[in-house]
């Protein structure tokens, strides 16, 4: 390996594209190629949902969500989970660095890391003063869901977007933080752990200079308890899927979208 010829892990040797930032300019790009990324796969601007607040779903509109069988109710969800998922995917192969590594290491990242970053990109998509989500059109609070009988999981869900939009983040902070959820070394089955650290690196030294030049490096320390969270999330969600397709076998492997259960399944 380099290291052990002796040559420096941060030169940048097998990237064009300066993978290892090492000046401002490089950190201050790297931050434009992961802001614009996250723009450009959005789904909708921050002042468009702003806009859309005061469309709720109807009394008739909930009972209908609530009267769908579980596994009509879970395949509706799963569906619009994978599309969520998608727009991650293609947030992902921008950012400076995921393209370089492995097959396996960039499927090893989004199988644990794109519901984490769907989960950060639905504080854009809540509204705290109902406590709502953008969902099918229109916001939707937790009675939306009762029919997918994980009552815990959507509290527990609708409770972190409450916690995300309270630190009242930027979009450029959203990206990054969305990068680095993405960009861990610590996910099980990495091929290169050494390569993702590098790029996990980049990372962190970009939000890390996006703070500082926002005056908010106290943020850094929530963000990091915030991830942890995430994880205990993502667990629940893994449960409660592993409990419904013990269930509806059928549904979970005929009727959910392949990407869904090519990621979680
Ligand atoms: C997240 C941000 C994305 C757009 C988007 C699409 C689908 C939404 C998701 C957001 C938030 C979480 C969501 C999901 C559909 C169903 C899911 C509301 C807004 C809820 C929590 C139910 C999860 C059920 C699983 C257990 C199947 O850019």
């Amino acid at each position: 390996s380099h290291d052990m010829m002796g040559i420096h892990p941060y030169s940048g040797l097998e990237d064009p594209y300066s993978l290892y930032p090492h000046s401002l300019r490089n950190i201050d790009e790297l931050c434009a190629s992961i802001v614009r990324s996250h723009r450009e796969t959005s789904q909708y601007r921050v002042e468009e949902l702003q806009a859309l607040r005061w469309k709720l779903f109807s009394r008739e509109e909930i009972q209908t969500y609530q009267s769908k069988s579980v596994d009509e109710m879970w395949q509706h969800c799963a569906i619009r989970l994978t599309d969520a998922v998608q727009f991650v995917v293609e947030f992902a192969k921008h950012i400076p660095g995921f393209r370089m590594l492995s097959q396996n290491d960039q499927i090893a990242l989004l199988k644990t890391g794109s519901m984490e970053v769907v989960l950060v990109r639905m504080s854009r998509f809540f509204n705290t003063e109902n406590n709502t989500v953008f969902f099918d059109g229109k916001f939707a609070g937790t009675e939306v869901f009762k029919s997918l009988a994980c009552g815990d999981l959507i509290a527990a869900v609708f409770d972190f977007a409450h916690g995300m939009c309270a630190l009242k983040l930027t979009e450029q902070q959203i990206a990054l933080f969305s990068a680095l959820v993405l960009i861990n070394a610590d996910r099980p089955c990495l091929e290169d752990r050494g390569k993702v650290q590098r790029v996990q690196r980049s990372v962190e030294l970009g939000l890390t200079h996006i703070l500082h030049r926002d005056n908010q490096e106290s943020l850094m320390h929530k963000l990091y308890q915030r991830m942890a969270v995430l994880r205990s999330l993502c667990s629940l969600h893994m449960e409660k899927l592993r409990w419904f397709s013990q269930r509806y076998p059928l549904t979970a492997h005929s009727l959910f979208p392949p990407l869904y259960k090519e990621l979680f399944l």
